[in-house]
């Protein structure tokens, strides 16, 4: 039953036809000595979620990147956790993701399996995740780790289909990625033919560089923006991204008058 604090945001900036913005941390890229300056960086900007995981966790400073953020900050940690070595307690949330674009077993059912008792103990939110891998133009770490074809950039209709089946199976939300890295960002119009046939909340990442991205897949209908690799190369463009993200939703408004 999902029914956590953090959900319940998600779902009505869904309803409200609104958009939020998340950074993506990496505990492999980041030092946990910067956390603290990012955590003063998402202040300012008032970005909603600080997401944190990544694809091999070399650096094993999950926690301490975790403790150092939220010594400055307020704002929910989410776990996007690329394998359940990654669950923590310190976090608020975490993205039980389910890698539905993929026929790989293990990444549908398999780790979840061997997670469930630590995720069960956690404490955490737990938000049931319908994740889709599309065709960034480029293979990504996630691609090459998960042994999963990523749906061509060019098929709305698969990303759409592949959505409905994660709504019918009763994912919280669907988080379409195109990798991190990828050239190729997920297009507008994917955007749009997912977010305006389903229900639950759509989180959007992958490749997005600039604040009129942000601000133009926030249009086409993304609840959340995820952006990791541009900030880390210029932690300064939090700010405009995360004002894009809130500006993009009065566009929607003046354009429904
Ligand atoms: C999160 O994988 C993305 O969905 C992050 O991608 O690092 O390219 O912003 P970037």
């Amino acid at each position: 039953m999902a029914t956590g604090k953090i959900y319940s945001q998600l779902l009505s900036l869904k309803t409200q036809n609104k958009s939020g913005f998340a950074v993506l941390a990496d505990p492999d890229k980041i030092a946990p000595a910067d956390m603290q300056y990012l955590g003063r960086l998402c202040n300012d900007a008032k970005v909603d979620y600080l997401l944190m995981g990544g694809s091999l966790l070399m650096a094993h400073q999950m926690e301490l990147c975790i403790q150092r953020f939220k010594s400055e900050s307020d704002i929910p940690v989410i776990l996007f956790p690329g394998s359940p070595a990654q669950v923590t307690p310190y976090a608020d949330a975490l993205l039980y993701l389910s890698l539905i674009s993929g026929r790989n077993p293990e990444l549908l059912i398999g780790q979840h399996v061997i997670s469930a008792p630590a995720v069960k103990a956690s404490g955490l939110e737990v938000i049931s995740t319908g994740y889709l891998l599309i065709d960034g133009g480029v293979q990504t770490t996630v691609s090459y780790i998960s042994h999963s074809m990523p749906i061509p950039a060019d098929k709305p209709d698969i990303a759409l289909s592949t959505a409905w089946a994660g709504e019918l199976q009763g994912k919280h939300i669907i988080y379409m990625d195109a990798g991190s890295g990828a050239r190729r960002p997920i297009s507008a119009e994917m955007i749009t033919r997912v977010s305006s046939h389903i229900e639950i909340p759509l989180v959007v990442g992958g490749g997005i560089l600039t604040p009129e991205k942000v601000y133009e897949n926030c249009k086409a209908g993304a609840n959340l923006i995820v952006v990791g690799n541009a900030i880390e190369r210029d932690p300064l463009l939090i700010r405009d991204m995360a004002q894009a993200a809130r500006e993009a939703v009065q566009g929607k408004v003046k354009s429904e008058k």
